[in-house]
């Protein structure tokens, strides 16, 4: 198979109960002035969101970064971000005891038997969604690059549950959209969704259960031709899928329109091409298009339409009533074990989605640009748009 080294690459990991997370960033350009407290906020935006657990109240996640940033500014050496934890307790094993009753629709079952162990502690620690707390920041420093050529990044619940919003998000109205998911307490921006949402969450948790649901992220502002149709590896779609799916807890990602084309003709998806001259300076040069079924990706290649993408994250395997499980050591039948959790996470995930998203299209936009400098990236965007516009 044909293999594809990245421009811009990331690590990351965070334990449950670890000391920190870390991520390391390679192939960032030099000279971008990082802003930090957008960083730190969207740090805090992952913490929130109603029907969280405890160990919020505990952390106050920032960024520290290690490596790669002088006075503020990237230097072009691998960024390395830190986010300690608070709770950190991996060596006291009192307090994080082993753990036999694997969670149905957790990592426990399937990696205590892949590590050749019958104490799930390990895995769970490393499956822990701990570690989107670093993918959150390694996300947020790469959209202070795509802020640089006006790509913006916008996400929010769609729905808890059985709880839809339809809202309507475009380029006009993203900012008020933005206000109105600050103000809601499930990131959703509608007031009366967002009630009905709380009341869900607020159910499953009298029932001592968990409850999921849709997280959506827009991105406007991008180029024509991000992305490539050439191998699996460059087709943009298929990165954002991988990063999406990448989050714990997802079981889907779409694309646009999604599963539903499945079930439409082809007059019906596919959105028809027209040329106003009065947009040429716009991301779409012209080529205007009156729906968006594609979400902005054709090919595997941008096209100019905002990018849409939703993902859907089962409710938490972490029941308070516990779940049919079975005791590792004797095989006989129980309940599955406790850890301090959540009732729902849908709104930290979605900020993590849109800022795993983000990571994407920056990874997208310095394979095509690249430069060792955002000065030198700058000066080729420039070029291609204005060799594009002279078509
Ligand atoms: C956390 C995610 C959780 C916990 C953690 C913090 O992920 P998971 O259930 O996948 O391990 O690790 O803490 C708790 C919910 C808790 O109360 O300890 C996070 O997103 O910060």
């Amino acid at each position: 198979m044909h293999t594809h080294m990245t421009t811009l690459n990331c690590v990351t990991t965070g334990e449950s109960h670890g000391p920190c997370g870390l991520a390391v960033i390679t192939g960032f350009p030099a000279g971008l002035d990082l802003d930090i407290d957008f960083i730190n906020t969207e740090l805090k935006r992952r913490q929130g969101g109603y029907g969280r657990g405890g160990r919020q109240r505990i952390e106050t996640d920032t960024a520290t970064f290690l490596g790669g940033v002088r006075s503020g500014q990237t230097t072009g050496a691998p960024l390395v971000v830190q986010i300690p934890n608070k709770d950190s307790r991996l060596d006291d094993l009192e307090r994080t005891p082993p753990v036999h009753r694997p969670r149905p629709g957790h990592a426990d079952l399937a990696g205590s038997i892949k590590w050749l162990t019958d104490d799930c502690r390990n895995t769970l620690e490393r499956a822990s969604a701990r570690e989107t707390a670093a993918r959150t920041a390694a996300g947020a420093v790469a959209r202070c690059l795509l802020r640089e050529v006006g790509i913006e990044v916008f996400g929010f619940v769609r729905s808890v549950q059985e709880v839809v919003t339809d809202v309507v998000v475009e380029p006009a109205n993203v900012d008020s959209l933005r206000a109105a998911r600050e103000a809601s307490e499930v990131y959703s921006p509608d007031d009366a969704a967002t009630k009905k949402m709380i009341e869900v969450i607020r159910a499953a948790k009298v029932d001592k259960d968990t409850v999921g649901g849709l997280c959506e992220v827009h991105v406007f502002g991008c180029p024509v031709g991000l992305g490539s149709c050439v191998t699996l590896a460059d087709r943009l779609d298929a990165r954002i899928a991988a990063a999406v799916m990448g989050i714990q807890a997802f079981k889907s990602v779409e694309i646009g329109m999604g599963r539903e084309v499945a079930s439409r003709r082809g007059s019906d998806v596919h959105d028809p091409i027209a040329y106003d001259d009065s947009l040429r300076d716009t991301p779409l040069l012209g080529f205007m298009r009156e729906r968006n079924n594609a979400g902005g990706i054709e090919g595997g290649m941008t096209n100019g339409m905002p990018i849409v993408v939703t993902g859907a994250m089962k409710p938490i395997s972490t029941l308070l009533r516990g779940m049919p499980s079975v005791d590792l050591r004797t095989k006989s039948s129980e309940h599955s074990d406790y850890e301090r959790s959540d009732v729902c996470a849908v709104s930290a995930a979605s900020v993590v989605m849109e800022n795993a998203v983000g990571f994407e299209i920056a990874g997208a936009l310095l394979d095509k640009f690249g430069g060792d400098t955002v000065r030198e990236l700058r000066t080729s965007y420039e070029a291609y748009l204005s060799a594009a516009r002279g078509l």
